[in-house]
């Protein structure tokens, strides 16, 4: 179903609008009066939301321009606006009256589409030069009803847009709106018929490569409201550990257990993947404990993995990824069977969904418990401090006069190893 696109000049559309309707028609800025919900024109889909991880310069998009449940319309026109320093429009093709008319009708359909790309702005009008002839052969005006269309609409015309221009990291995105403007649909008497306009939106964001710990505090403390999912296990220390940190977050975000089907996948192969994307995950628990965790780390997504093999029999510890070792990153697993010492990591990092996950967990749960006192206490108010993607920290009970009681706090631990 793909046209040409017949660009011609303005005076001759005008003469032939002229020639049919009343110059009513091309005034671009009448008043919408007798406003009426259901008649709509409209940015199919309303955004496009794009990262860099999928699109760059020079990739396209396209999006529709649909028209919504209208009848009795005789001629439709519109302009297209959008931020010509971020896009280039490709191209626009018509379909509404494409679509109506039986094709071998085709011949009465006139179209005027223009695209100025400096302007930043495509233009669109379209009727039937020899009206007539168009209600003799049973296709005018247009009619679109629910039960002859699905929705009660047909699309009126596809642009199809070029990426210019991909944000820098102190952008973070490039946005502007895809905007509807001067719509006018126009029934037999040259009157317009009144309907409501919805604008699109276009948005390019810069996908993070880097997942610095010290990211946290914007991604997760200071993020916008339901940005954030806290995907918790059932054990007391796991959820206090979680409760430290959610309960700094300015804003209210997603409390979710770690067997809730709609927000964890349950089935092989992908067990405990979450089924989000481009959000923001705060896990606390081990992979021996959260089905999150285990997913991330059989995956080799985590900058960390746990291990019980690589530092020798009876010796418990964290393992690069590429499974290298950390030096002093092990415990034997006699000494933490007493719980007054422990090993807990905290580490962030962008899944391949484009979350920015952030896991901590220690050995023992007392250790992540000890990570989420630890990212209280001494992270947060020195965030800065925290570039790296990974960090190792030991807790020992008692030290610094501090309460030999299994319980961690924060003046217990200290920095065994951190990296990007
Ligand atoms: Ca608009
Ligand atoms: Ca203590």
């Amino acid at each position: 179903m793909k046209r040409d696109n017949v660009i011609v000049g303005k005076s001759l559309v005008s003469a032939l609008i002229v020639a049919i309707l009343s110059t009513n028609m091309l005034v671009p800025t009448f008043n919408v009066s007798g406003f009426a919900e259901e008649i709509k024109i409209f940015v199919e889909p309303r955004n496009s939301i794009y990262y860099t991880s999928e699109k760059s310069t020079g990739d396209t998009f396209q999006v529709n321009v649909t028209v919504a449940n209208v009848t009795g319309m005789v001629g439709m026109q519109f302009e297209f606006r959008w931020d010509p320093s971020l896009l280039n429009c490709t191209s626009i093709t018509e379909y509404l009256f494409h679509t109506v008319t039986p094709t071998s009708e085709w011949d009465n359909i006139f179209e005027w589409l223009l695209i100025n790309n400096t302007g930043g702005y495509a233009s669109y009008m379209c009727l039937w030069p020899d009206y007539p002839r168009a209600e003799d052969g049973g296709y005018a005006p247009v009619n679109i009803t629910a039960a002859r269309y699905t929705e009660g609409k047909v699309t009126a015309a596809v642009l199809e847009f070029k990426i210019l221009k991909v944000p820098t990291e102190a952008e973070g995105y490039l946005a502007c709106n895809l905007d509807l403007a001067s719509t006018i649909m126009a029934d037999q008497t040259a009157n317009p018929i009144p309907h409501t306009v919805e604008d699109g939106y276009y948005k390019l964001t810069r996908t993070l490569v880097n997942a610095q710990v010290a990211l946290a505090n914007t991604q997760v403390v200071n993020a916008p409201a339901y940005s954030v999912y806290f995907i918790q296990t059932e054990n007391p220390y796991d959820v206090q550990g979680i409760g430290y940190v959610y309960g700094m977050c300015t804003n209210p975000q997603h409390l979710r257990m770690m067997n809730d089907s709609s927000t964890v996948e349950l089935d092989l192969p992908d067990f405990g993947k979450p089924l989000v994307s481009n959000m923001v995950i705060v896990l606390f628990g081990g992979p021996l404990a959260h089905y999150c965790t285990a997913y991330y780390e059989r995956t080799a997504q985590t900058p960390l993995l746990f291990t019980m093999t690589a530092y020798g029999s009876g010796l418990w510890g964290f393992i690069m990824k590429d499974g290298s070792t950390v030096p002093d990153a092990y415990l034997d697993m006699r000494e933490l069977n007493l719980g007054h010492t422990d090993l807990f990591t905290v580490e962030t990092f962008i899944d391949s969904d484009g979350n920015f996950v952030v896991v901590m967990y220690g050995i023992t749960e007392w250790g992540t418990l000890a990570a989420g006192t630890y990212f209280y206490s001494e992270i947060l108010p020195k965030i800065e401090n925290f570039p790296g993607s990974w960090y190792i920290f030991r807790w020992n009970d008692g030290i610094d006069e501090q309460p030999y009681d299994s319980f961690p706090q924060p003046e217990e631990m200290t920095l065994v190893a951190s990296g990007n």
